[in-house]
């Protein structure tokens, strides 16, 4: 079971999160938050009940996902707009480079980061643990809920209530790999992604390695020492464990049973995978 809310930082309301425990987006703010060491307000989006697609939340976050943060009554949207925007408005503990080639470089991993490795972990993930909650709908139930989400329609079509296809899932295995294997030809220079300074390219692609840990891929960069060191370096930091409070890894959420068991591939039904209905 997920905790109503997760304790956090509080101390005045002039950062809110809106966010959920196990989503991978929100692990990637709540990371920033705390390494920048900032006081926030935890605003629970509840995606098992769908609060992320009603009118007061889609006011906040038209594209109808989590994270979204409320500064001062401004909405920021995006996980990576949103770790930028807290590093321009909050210079102290810095998480991103002052030397422009740098910046750039970390931004170029950013960017990589959201289009391969943050896009093909929802693959495994929501075969693994998402797809249940749909599963015993009608057709047509199911259609008007996946017609509901403003960006992730066709994901959601494309995964049917069957999940999606080895096919699918071998894709996204693969692009998970080669963002494992970019990470270890750059962390020959470590002991970060971009050289000495810890940046939100670690912070941008730690939830992905978790969730892989979670569905018990972590064997796939058991050959690669670079990114094995990295990855104990970044469980040590304090900022994992701010960010990743129990409640928030998805064998927390879906059972013990489900820590690294029997993997990605497409779960046709489990009755003990599907106690929580939630997506994310
Ligand atoms: N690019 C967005 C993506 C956010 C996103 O995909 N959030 C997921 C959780 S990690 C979500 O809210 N999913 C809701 C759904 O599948 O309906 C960001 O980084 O903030």
């Amino acid at each position: 079971m997920l905790p109503v809310d997760l304790p956090c930082l509080v101390g005045g309301a002039m950062l809110e999160l809106y966010h959920h425990p196990i989503s991978t987006c929100s692990q990637k703010v709540r990371l920033a938050l705390a390494e920048k060491q900032l006081d926030w307000e935890s605003r629970y989006v509840a995606l098992e009940r769908e609060e992320h697609l009603q009118d007061w939340y889609l006011r906040i976050n038209p594209n109808g996902v989590v994270p979204a943060l409320v500064h001062d009554g401004q909405a920021i949207v995006d996980s990576s707009v949103i770790n930028e925007y807290l590093d321009d408005v909050f210079p102290d503990h810095p998480v991103r480079p002052a030397d422009p080639v740098d910046r750039a470089r970390m931004r170029a991993w950013r960017q990589y980061i959201d289009e391969v490795p943050t896009t093909a972990i929802r693959y495994p993930s929501f075969n693994r643990f998402f797809v249940q909650s749909f599963r015993d709908l009608s057709p047509d139930d199911f259609e008007k809920r996946a017609a509901k989400r403003p960006l992730r329609k066709d994901f959601y079509r494309r995964m049917g209530q069957e999940g999606f296809s080895e096919a699918d899932i071998r894709v996204s295995l693969d692009r998970l790999r080669a963002t494992l294997e970019r990470m270890e030809t750059s962390l020959d220079s470590g002991p970060w992604l971009v050289g000495d300074m810890y940046t939100l390219a670690d912070v941008s692609i730690t939830p992905t390695v978790v969730r892989m840990e979670d569905l018990g891929l972590a064997h796939m960069w058991s050959d690669l020492p670079g990114v094995t060191d990295w990855y104990a370096r970044v469980r040590r930091r304090p900022s994992f464990e701010t960010a990743y409070l129990p409640g928030s890894r998805a064998f927390d959420a879906f059972g013990e049973a489900n820590r690294a068991a029997d993997g990605p591939w497409r779960s046709r039904r489990n009755p003990e995978a599907g106690a929580m209905r939630s997506t994310g």
